[in-house]
């Protein structure tokens, strides 16, 4: 609170900035690395060819061989897709199978549908997809699985009627308690609060927006917190960076943006940070995008944040998709999975009746950790 209440002091001797609850200059911030940071997401709406990995590379005769996988992200240029494509192609390399990574134009479900309408006539073993609507892709995915693809997801979800698995890196409602358990701390317990999503019916945010809600709504120790807006920055930083500015703007009382998408949570750290904004910042984030960013100062825009194991995530979802495709799970509750190094998993119910593998609990990054999870990812 001591340093809310000197980050408001600062922010309120310049009362006549154009950006209210912010300084006008960027001269407090370290700015080399905020750019590099930026750099990395802003291509992600541009980037829109289909990319497919390097499947030449010589295979280890695992026990997949031969097996063909298509691993689906939500849109390109998206660094969180990179890094967990990049472990869930070794995964399935080293047991002997190949993998085509697509992104389909945009983070829509149309873009998607073209791409599955592409792949679908291709023989694929197996699909894994990273959702970017919960229901619109199921008649596309459902032909997937009549043509004999098995169908898996990752990150975010499509309904339960359109995959046969899901894997969550990190329970739904863990997720949600930790961001507004942050969202809390960071206020001092009382205050508005504005939420930065990514696309407006991104199955994996809706979730988790949906929980923090719930959270606040039965828990009287919340009452105090007020959500002012849930913004949409569509996963791409530019789009991103103008909806923090429109809140900043909108609310100049706010408190804290809660960005559960790392392209939201970067823009959004650069640009408070940039303008020395009184209000800061939680969400989830990759720690090499947010690095420069976070730290205990008043000029930092973020105290701390959460994410999962990336390397974990790409390589639960490769074993989950390489046992679907070979028989050996159905998706089925209560069955289990050997995910080499990861250890055994057990399929468990998720939240929309379907089934999910969760890989394990949110992982928080904080100004003493921070430098050296970037390293990762
Ligand atoms: C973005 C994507 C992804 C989400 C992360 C946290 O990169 O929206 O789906 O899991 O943020």
């Amino acid at each position: 609170m001591k340093k809310k209440l000197i980050s408001l002091l600062l922010c309120g001797a310049m009362a006549m900035s154009m950006l209210a609850g912010c300084s006008s200059s960027s001269s407090s911030t370290t700015t080399s690395s905020s750019s590099e940071s930026s750099s990395s997401t802003e291509s992600a709406s541009e980037e829109t060819t289909d990319e497919t990995a390097d499947t030449t590379e010589e295979t280890t005769g695992g026990q997949y061989e031969g097996m063909k996988i298509a691993l689906v992200g939500k849109s390109a240029g998206n660094a969180f897709f990179e890094i967990a494509a990049a472990t869930f192609v070794s995964t399935v390399e080293a047991e002997g199978g190949t993998v085509d990574v697509v992104y389909p134009e945009e983070a829509t479900a149309d873009a998607q549908i073209k791409v599955l309408d592409n792949l679908i006539s291709q023989d694929y073993d197996a699909i894994c997809l990273s959702a970017n609507d919960t229901n619109a892709l199921q008649a596309k995915l459902e032909e997937a699985m009549e043509a004999g693809i098995a169908i898996s997801s990752f990150d975010s979800a499509p309904n339960a009627e359109s995959r046969q698995i899901f894997v969550n890196q990190a329970g739904t409602v863990e997720v949600a308690q930790a961001l507004v358990d942050a969202v809390y701390d960071i206020t001092g317990g009382e205050g508005q609060w504005a939420i930065l999503s990514a696309t407006s019916q991104a199955s994996n945010q809706n979730a988790w927006i949906e929980a923090m809600e719930e959270i606040i709504e039965n828990d009287d120790k919340y009452a105090n917190l007020e959500l002012v807006e849930i913004a949409y920055g569509d996963d791409e930083a530019q789009k991103s960076t103008d909806q923090t500015e429109a809140l900043i703007q909108k609310y100049p009382d706010l408190e804290v943006i809660c960005a559960p998408t790392t392209v939201g949570i970067a823009a959004a750290a650069k640009y408070l940070q940039d303008n020395g904004c009184s209000c800061k910042l939680t969400g989830l984030g990759l720690p090499s995008e947010m690095e420069a960013y976070t730290g205990d100062g008043d000029e930092y825009s973020c105290p701390y944040f959460y994410l999962w194991d990336m390397e974990g995530l790409g390589t639960l979802s490769a074993y989950a998709t390489m046992a679907l495709a070979a028989g050996e799970i159905t998706g089925a509750l209560g069955e289990t999975l050997s995910a080499g190094e990861l250890g055994e998993f057990t399929i468990t119910e998720a939240d929309d009746g379907g089934t999910e593998i969760v890989l394990g609990l949110p992982l928080e990054f904080t100004p003493e950790n921070v430098s050296a999870y970037a390293e990762l990812y």
